[in-house]
């Protein structure tokens, strides 16, 4: 439990409980982003056919990750992760230029949400160890970031296999997070 990413999160510990949610498409890198920071176990849950929940508990902090796109059938049920949320990861393969389209009406449709109104969004362009990535200001344009108006946000380059990008990103959030308090 002593990982690599404890030590930023350590300022954020004895305070009230802070919920965190990584969200993105299928094959975004989530799941590799959340082994990656080895904070603690990870436990999968699933709460309704076709929608498994990852969650990992550090202290006081909450990691959950479930994947967006897909049936929209099953978006009712998502609420029931929204409530008191600090931050969303939203994480994006910015290799695949037929899916950035998705991942933003996805993104958007999540921040419509009441309870996500406030939330801080960090975005992980990932996978930018490959050639053919996008760059980070092509793909903040992509997702319509710069028309965001309630939230506070930023876009980070990651690598999730290689590791890379993800502490100066969590760094960012912990620092936003703490200055929220
Ligand atoms: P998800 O949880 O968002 O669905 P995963 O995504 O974490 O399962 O990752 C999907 C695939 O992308 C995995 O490959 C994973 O290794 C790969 N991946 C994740 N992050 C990166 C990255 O930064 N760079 C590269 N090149 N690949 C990445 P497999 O082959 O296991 O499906
Ligand atoms: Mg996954």
């Amino acid at each position: 439990m002593g990982g690599f990413f404890s030590s930023i999160f350590s300022s954020l510990f004895g305070t009230r409980e802070m919920r965190i949610l990584i969200l993105g498409l299928d094959g975004a890198g989530k799941t590799t982003i959340l082994y990656r920071l080895q904070v603690g176990e990870v436990i999968t849950t699933i709460p309704t056919v076709g929608f498994n929940v990852e969650t990992v508990t550090h202290k006081n902090l909450k990691f959950q990750v479930w994947d967006l796109g897909g049936q929209t059938s099953i978006r009712p049920y998502w609420r029931c992760y929204y409530s008191s949320t600090d931050a969303v990861i939203y994480v994006v393969d910015s290799c695949n230029r037929d899916r950035i389209g998705i991942s933003k009406s996805e993104l958007v449709a999540m921040l419509e949400e009441e309870e996500l109104r406030k939330s801080i969004l960090v975005v992980f362009a990932n996978k930018q160890d490959m050639e053919q990535a996008m760059t980070p200001s092509e793909m903040a344009n992509s997702l319509g970031l710069p028309a965001l108006k309630d939230q506070k946000w930023q876009i980070f380059k990651t690598s999730a296999t290689k590791g890379t990008g993800l502490y100066e990103a969590m760094e960012w959030l912990v620092e936003t997070l703490k200055s929220r308090q």
